[in-house]
């Protein structure tokens, strides 16, 4: 093959976006809860080994693009906007006055807002630091998001400790650091039922996102069930108001099963919000598009969130590759992670309705005939060639997930 021109490449990018099966309209993309943050595609690829790739993009861009694509709500961090030196300014209500314009210019919503709490040199020893200032900068910081949320009309707020931890052992206090913690978010909440009364509005769901690693050394809030604990420690002034905003990789990151983590959020009430992304167990946070590393999982972990009726956001916290340009984030990355989770969506309802999951789901409960609660032996017979029935399924959602159930066959 010859080289490919330069000002060929674009179109050749599309022609083979167009072979691989076309894409969902944007209608069809607006009816899913899909959330677009500010970060993930104005990501440039830069990170502590990496130089960045891509070029700058101002937050009119993104929300014309996500509205383009058919991304209906888009979300941000303070500073992805509003650089920290300008915040509690004028230039803070100019941005955001600005950013209503551009939301309502293109039919897009904001459904979400979050604190930077780990980007700037004020959080080096973390929203938490012993530093009284710090905690009460912090605490200003968490109050102002949860205003910018309420002028933009958002419906939730996100926080993500990264940086509560510790490099070395012993150097910090981590009762002492997780009280405080707490109280970053009690104040959160506090300010947030003075300005709902006042914007005339409900309060926010306020949703705590816990990763293992990655930036501190080791994490005080490693995991989602640690942030559960936290929400049901008794420290949490308004628990009612605080859930979780789980994300998959985190969960897989540490060893996890997503799907579980995600039943026991379910179980307790606090699954508020959803990152979605991809990635490999037990590395960094490598922040790939849905569906990419684990198509099986993940139609999983859609099985289990639509038989439980969640309806909050999927919020499509991935970082488009340092291989992909500016204009392959719109191209490619973007519509394509949007599209593989509506098909996986769409195939989560096929296994649901499915009659070949669906009795052998049922035989298992049913249980096997003749077994005696007295008879260890007769309770083993009576139920071992229904266990098979356990692979069976597996099998089965395989053959879904390459649509065997669809008329794909295995017959060359
Ligand atoms: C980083 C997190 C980050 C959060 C965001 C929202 O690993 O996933 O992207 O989701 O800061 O608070
Ligand atoms: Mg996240
Ligand atoms: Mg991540």
């Amino acid at each position: 093959m010859n080289p490919i021109p330069q000002e060929k490449q674009r179109a050749l990018v599309d022609r083979l976006m167009q072979a691989s099966g076309g894409s969902y309209s944007p209608e069809v993309r607006r009816r899913y809860f899909i959330t677009g943050p500010q970060w993930a595609v104005a990501y440039e690829g830069q990170a502590v080994f990496h130089a960045p790739v891509r070029s700058p993009i101002t937050f009119e861009k993104v929300i014309e693009e996500y509205s383009r694509i058919g991304v209906g709500y888009w979300c941000t961090h303070d500073t992805d906007v509003i650089p920290t030196n300008d915040l509690f300014t004028s230039k803070q209500d100019e941005t955001v006055g600005r950013i209503k314009t551009s939301l309502s210019k293109h039919g897009m919503k904001c459904s979400m807002v979050t604190t930077e709490t780990f980007h700037h040199p004020v959080w080096a020893a973390s929203s938490a630091a012993e530093a009284s200032d710090v905690r009460e900068y912090a605490n200003r910081r968490l109050s102002n998001t949860v205003s910018i949320g309420h002028q933009l009309g958002a419906q939730y707020c996100v926080y993500w400790p990264g940086t509560l931890g510790y490099y070395t052992q012993g150097a910090i206090d981590e009762t002492q650091t997780l009280r405080w913690y707490a109280d970053g978010i009690n104040a959160a909440c506090q300010a947030d039922i003075e300005l709902a009364q006042k914007h005339q509005r409900p309060t926010l769901k306020h949703c705590l996102e816990a990763k293992p690693f990655e930036p501190q050394a080791e994490i005080l809030l490693p995991t989602s069930d640690a942030m559960l604990a936290l929400i049901f420690s008794g420290l949490i002034k308004y628990p009612d108001m605080v859930g979780l905003n789980p994300e998959y990789l985190h969960e897989l990151m540490w060893g996890g099963a997503p799907r579980a983590s995600l039943a026991r959020a379910l179980l307790c009430g606090k699954l508020f919000h959803f990152d979605i992304n991809d990635g490999y167990r037990l590395k960094h946070d490598v922040d790939i598009a849905v569906g990419l590393v684990n198509p099986l999982d993940w139609l999983n972990v859609l099985v289990l969130l639509r038989s439980h009726g969640y309806n909050g956001p999927f919020n499509l916290d991935y970082k488009p590759p340092r291989t992909t340009s500016n204009y392959g984030v719109f191209a490619v990355s973007l519509p394509s992670a949007v599209d593989r989770f509506i098909t996986l969506w769409e195939m989560a309802g096929e296994v649901q309705s499915d009659p070949i999951i669906k009795e052998a789901t049922d035989a298992l409960k049913a249980g096997g005939a003749g077994a005696n609660v007295a008879d260890v032996n007769s309770i083993v017979e009576a139920n071992k060639e229904l266990l098979s029935l356990h692979e069976l399924i597996g099998n089965r959602l395989f053959q879904i997930l390459i649509g065997a159930h669809r008329g794909r066959t295995y017959s060359l």
